[in-house]
């Protein structure tokens, strides 16, 4: 019977759906151009806690990412050679492990400091290997585990790491050997497929705290809104709601506090004092939201879609003819988030409007006269009277009209309006 010259490497899945600890192991055996394959742990017999663990050709059977590391370096020739370059290795080996198990924990996003530290500990061991390796001029298995640890950091916390060119020059080196290159290629990723609440909206993660207000009735066309989804959300001290996705949304300040947000802007976590009458642009993302102040926090928020719309005849914004009425306090090239303040009495002059939606912030009664001519006069009767209160949505229609504030006290609104 011929002897059995491969490897196995026995990790979750038999590495199928992600690569995990193992990666460094195949990196390597890659590299030493090994035959090896793959295998789940339950099939594994020896004396090991957890995966990975391995079986070489000689029949030893072995786990701890970093020892194998250490047993394949020596074994395929790729340990360095001095005592001290050994040692070193050794040492580096041990802190990718810790440094990968940490950042694993996600204990890095809360803790942006300790993953400075690290990152500073692995930059200044490359800077001072006296080569282009982490233990010199030639890469040797330590490498590959440091790998792994700071492949995983650039992915969880890729603002941080941003912070060490070295780092990232080492890893874009890393990328092109031939182990790296073919694990790549077998298209598995290294991490367990995407965190909870990817794909689950706020509303279906978390009914208590998140409402769809989008409005349902009296729209002013069939298509109004389509693919754009208004949202209230209301968090009490304390509250924490379920991870989430959003897409791209533009958000308002209703009630101020204090919330950590992990995962925005860039996956790693936030304590944000949002105050109250502010807005914002957010990027699309998973969230998972606490109230970590001392009072509730609401928001209202606009999830948006493709752009669609059309832009009325010879447009003439509130916030250029009026700007003492709208002013606007977020926006990008898609979309605006506008404020509308007409004191009791007041009417602003005929303006126009793409496509938008309007929250009420006050209790007031607004009188609008709705028309195409820009120039027309608001005389007579208005079109319609509109008691309005905090926490109504109003459907707008496009175009131009004159909102009189014919109510006794001022009137506050806040909405959302496409920008193309
Ligand atoms: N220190 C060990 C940690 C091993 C470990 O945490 N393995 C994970 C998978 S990456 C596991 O499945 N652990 C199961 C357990 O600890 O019960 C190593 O570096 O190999």
């Amino acid at each position: 019977m011929a002897a059995n010259t491969a490897y196995t490497v026995y990790y979750h899945g038999a590495c199928a759906t992600f690569t995990g600890r193992a990666t460094p192991i195949m990196w390597i055996l890659e590299q030493a151009k090994k035959e090896y394959s793959c295998a789940t742990p339950d099939t594994f017999e020896g004396n090991c806690f957890a995966p990975p663990m391995i079986a070489t050709p000689t029949g030893l059977k072995m786990s701890q990412t970093a020892a194998i590391m250490m047993q394949l370096g020596e074994e395929l020739g790729m340990e360095p050679e001095t005592p001290a370059a050994k040692a070193i290795a050794i040492q580096l080996s041990l802190d990718a492990a810790d440094l990968f198990a940490e950042a694993f924990s996600g204990a890095f996003a809360e803790k942006t400091e300790r993953a400075e530290q690290w990152l500073t500990h692995m930059d200044k061991l490359l800077s001072t290997a006296g080569g282009d390796y982490m233990v010199g001029s030639i890469m040797c298995y330590a490498d590959f585990s440091a790998t792994m640890a700071l492949d995983f950091a650039a992915s969880a916390i890729p603002k941080t790491m941003k912070k060490f060119p070295k780092l990232i020059a080492y890893l874009e080196k890393m990328h092109a050997t031939d182990g790296w290159k073919a694990v790549a290629a077998k298209g598995v990723p290294m991490v367990p497929p995407p965190p909870a609440g990817s794909g689950v909206n706020c509303c279906d993660a978390f009914p208590d705290g998140y409402k769809d207000i989008t409005p349902k009735e009296g729209l002013p066309s069939a298509d109004y809104l389509a693919g754009c989804k208004l949202v209230h959300m209301a968090l009490k001290p304390g509250q924490k709601d379920e991870p989430h996705e959003h897409p791209m949304h533009y958000a308002y300040v209703v009630k101020g506090g204090k919330l950590k947000i992990v995962g925005a802007p860039d996956g790693e976590a936030m304590e944000v004092e949002f105050a109250a009458g502010a807005a914002m642009v957010m990027p699309a993302g998973t969230r998972q939201v606490e109230n970590v102040g001392d009072a509730e926090v609401e928001l209202l928020f606009l999830e948006v879609g493709a752009q669609a719309g059309d832009t009325p005849e010879g447009h003439s914004a509130p916030q250029e003819t009026d700007a003492g009425h709208y002013s606007v306090l977020a926006e990008d090239d898609d979309w605006m988030v506008v404020k509308m303040d007409v004191k009791a009495g007041e009417e602003d002059h005929a303006h126009s409007h793409r496509e938008h939606v309007v929250y009420a912030l006050s209790e007031a009664e607004l009188s609008i006269w709705g028309g195409a001519d820009k120039d027309m006069k608001a005389e007579g009767e208005p079109n319609v009277k509109v008691p309005i209160k905090p926490g109504m949505v109003l459907p707008v229609p496009t175009g131009f009209h004159i909102v009189k504030n014919t109510g006794q006290t001022d009137a506050s609104c806040v909405y959302f309006e496409r920008k193309r």
